[in-house]
């Protein structure tokens, strides 16, 4: 077989032995890496022909996802509940347009296998593209129309039929506990590092709780939402049109504003997460619009005026909480986020309160452009 020599035979010979298990069809010629995550270890399975399909195989990170049967299940339920509505109105391609987990000859979705690492399958969805960096207006306006019909797709279904996969995950009060517990027990000579960065993130709390307190108020809904609604989370089309939306595996209850913000943070971001080069990061306000636009297009109908009324802050809070979990870790000793060199999780921390301040100075604009374009829809 003339597999590429990526990998040791090894390890290409285990990732066989798990794909076997998979009910896949079509002969394999080649395994490669997959992505730009910072999770899963995944892998795009290469078929011979153009008629087989070919699959990702993905290791699930058990450290982070401690009750896999939960992310799956939650995957299953989903996936099928747009599926169904999909194929309903008539869509062609409706495969390509929601991810396809394979199952397992002998039933179910996952594997674990002698090393007690659990393994899922999905069909590689053929001819999309991903980006990093959103390349321009239409391709932000379209990734707003993509998360915002994932959530309306999904908004018939109650928030308690899905489980939560990472406990308190968007909590912002508990990521702003831990990250104080980083600050008390943390590495010392890295609290010592960044105590201008520690003082900046203290200052803003209060009003960073503000959302999740109309939350526990009963003013702001529990839905399902996806809680990773990052750019390369969209796959697009060759012509560049929204295709599907993937990485499910924290699909469950939170608020409209843990998608959109955390879109708001890399769809409209001139730099790169974890730039080096700060002057390059910034937000950019056509691309808040366009995405703005999208979203509420798609998803305005289901919305009230009090998640409606906070989306431009929402981009601030999940910015804002970015900044904690990846300085936290930087604290902590580098241990959830997987890092390509030392200091990485700190670059990535100031990179993004870089972003948490273009967005601050545009605050005003920024609320503008969402109470306008609500407006019209
Ligand atoms: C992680 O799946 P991936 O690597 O794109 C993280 C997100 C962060 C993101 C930052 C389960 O996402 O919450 O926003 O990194 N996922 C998890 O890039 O922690
Ligand atoms: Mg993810």
């Amino acid at each position: 077989m003339p597999l590429r020599n990526l990998f040791s035979n090894i390890v290409m010979k285990h990732l066989l032995t798990i794909l076997n298990q998979f009910s896949t069809a079509g002969e394999i010629v080649d395994i490669v890496p997959l992505g730009s995550g910072h999770i899963h270890e995944t892998y795009r399975v290469i078929t011979r022909t153009e008629v087989s399909e070919d699959y990702v195989l993905q290791q699930i990170n058990t450290h982070v996802f401690r009750d896999p049967v939960a992310v799956m299940d939650n995957i299953g339920l989903v996936t099928t509940h747009i599926r169904r509505k999909l194929t309903a109105s008539g869509i062609e391609d409706a495969g390509r347009r929601v991810l396809t987990p394979v199952e397992l000859k002998n039933g179910g979705l996952m594997l674990t296998d002698l090393e007690n690492k659990i393994w899922r399958c999905f069909l590689y969805i053929p001819r999309h593209k991903t980006y990093d960096r959103a390349p321009g207006v239409d391709q932000v306006y379209e990734g707003g129309k993509a998360y915002g019909k994932f959530l309306q797709m999904l908004s018939d279904l109650p928030a308690g039929k899905v489980r939560e996969t990472i406990h308190g995950f968007h909590d912002i009060d508990l990521r702003i506990t831990q990250f104080k517990e980083a600050c008390e027990n943390g590495i010392r000579e890295r609290i010592v590092e960044t105590e201008p960065e520690i003082d900046l993130l203290r200052n803003r709390e209060e009003e960073m709780r503000s959302i999740a307190l109309l939350g526990k108020a009963g003013e702001i809904p529990l839905r399902i939402v996806h809680h990773d609604t990052k750019i390369n989370n969209v796959l697009y089309d060759e012509s560049d049109k929204g295709l599907c939306v993937i990485d499910l595996d924290t699909v469950m209850p939170g608020f409209v504003h843990d998608d959109f913000g955390d879109s708001i943070r890399t769809f409209t971001n001139t730099g790169d997460e974890d730039d080096t080069d700060l002057s390059r990061v910034s937000m950019n306000i056509r691309f808040f619009e366009a995405y703005t636009r999208g979203f509420l297009e798609a998803a305005s109908a289901m919305l009230g005026p009090a998640e409606k009324e906070n989306l431009a802050l929402s981009a601030r809070v999940m910015t804002y909480m970015q900044v904690l979990r990846f300085l936290a870790d930087y604290l902590n000793g580098d241990t959830y986020y997987r890092i390509h060199h030392a200091g990485h999780n700190l670059q990535r921390a100031r990179a993004q309160i870089k972003l948490l301040m273009s967005m601050e100075e545009q605050y005003t604009e920024m609320k503008r452009i969402v109470t306008e374009t609500a407006n019209q829809e």
